[in-house]
């Protein structure tokens, strides 16, 4: 079941209904089109990856940060609820990774539903595209943690069709905050999913053990890094005095399903999300909500 049959369901609460009234401004078209090029594409099929310098538009970028705020406020009120400091891996001013909430903050989903995610999706995976994850991942100021070097297929543990991550600055990203950086295939000697060993005390899954210190995101808020499933990246520690955020989404060629659930039909458990976006090239997230809406 999708996200969007849910919603109809009304099984995601309250919080999906204060946004309904704001659906209206959807199509407002926020995001700079054609932003993605023919040099972005072929690097994609040569390395696995680009980087599209200040991409996102200003208005996004306003959302993003006030839909950051509002998540890290509704997470520190589920800690006090619970009377704890941390809820799974996210830690009170330390380091927060909230995933799959983009419907729960203010007007997210036209970011990730965007013209511009639309691009991207077509330049990578194809004309289908369903989003599969989302999350933020804030490292707070002299305290986030490093990431080893991973493929983000090495965190699913079953086959499954190659996806693309969308890694957004949130923030001006630079080597002393905590940036991304990104393994290309000529790098690395490799294009397939690797087996990943799980490092016992970050819980980190590590797939690559070489020197290569890899390409850094050294770019400013608004960018976008784009890379392959397959692709190995990590993050730096965050030494600054700043916070430091970044959004990924996630979108892959097909619905991932949890092995194990798929039933004649072909369709089975979602193994997150699995919220259509494109079909024949055309986003059909919008005209889905434009139903909903009239
Ligand atoms: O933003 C970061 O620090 C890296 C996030 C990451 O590697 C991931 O989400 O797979």
């Amino acid at each position: 079941m999708t996200e969007i049959q849910n919603r109809n369901d009304g099984s995601a609460g309250e919080a999906y209904d204060n946004f309904i009234d704001q659906r209206s401004v959807f199509f407002r078209s926020l995001s700079m089109p054609n932003v993605i090029t023919p040099a972005h594409r072929d690097l994609y099929r040569r390395e696995g990856y680009f980087i599209a310098e200040a991409a996102i538009s200003p208005e996004h970028i306003h959302i993003m940060r006030d839909a950051c705020d509002h998540l890290i406020e509704a997470m520190h009120r589920q800690m006090d609820a619970l009377g704890v400091d941390h809820i799974h891996i996210s830690h009170r001013g330390k380091r927060y990774h909230i995933a799959k909430q983009y419907h729960l903050a203010p007007r997210l989903e036209e970011y990730v539903f965007s013209d511009l995610m639309a691009e991207v999706c077509r330049a990578t995976i194809g004309d289908t595209a369903f989003l599969f994850y989302d999350q933020y991942v804030v490292k707070a100021a002299e305290k986030g943690t490093t990431f080893s070097w991973h493929q983000d297929s090495g965190y699913l543990g079953f086959p499954h069709r190659e996806y693309v991550t969308v890694w957004a600055a949130v923030d001006d990203m630079t080597l002393e905050n905590g940036t991304a950086y990104v393994l290309p295939y000529s790098k690395v000697g490799i294009r397939t999913l690797v087996e990943h060993i799980r490092d016992p005390e970050s819980g980190d899954k590590c797939g690559y053990f070489g020197d290569e210190p890899g390409v850094p995101a050294i770019v400013p808020a608004g960018s976008l890094v784009v890379f392959s499933s397959l692709v190995f990246h990590r993050s730096g520690f965050n030494t600054t005095d700043r916070m430091r955020r970044a959004y990924v989404t996630q979108y892959s060629p097909e619905p991932i399903y949890k092995p194990g659930t798929v039933g004649p039909d072909g369709v089975g458990e979602p193994m997150h999300l699995a919220v259509p976006f494109l079909q024949a090239g055309k986003n059909v997230f919008e005209a889905a909500v434009a139903e909903e809406v009239n």
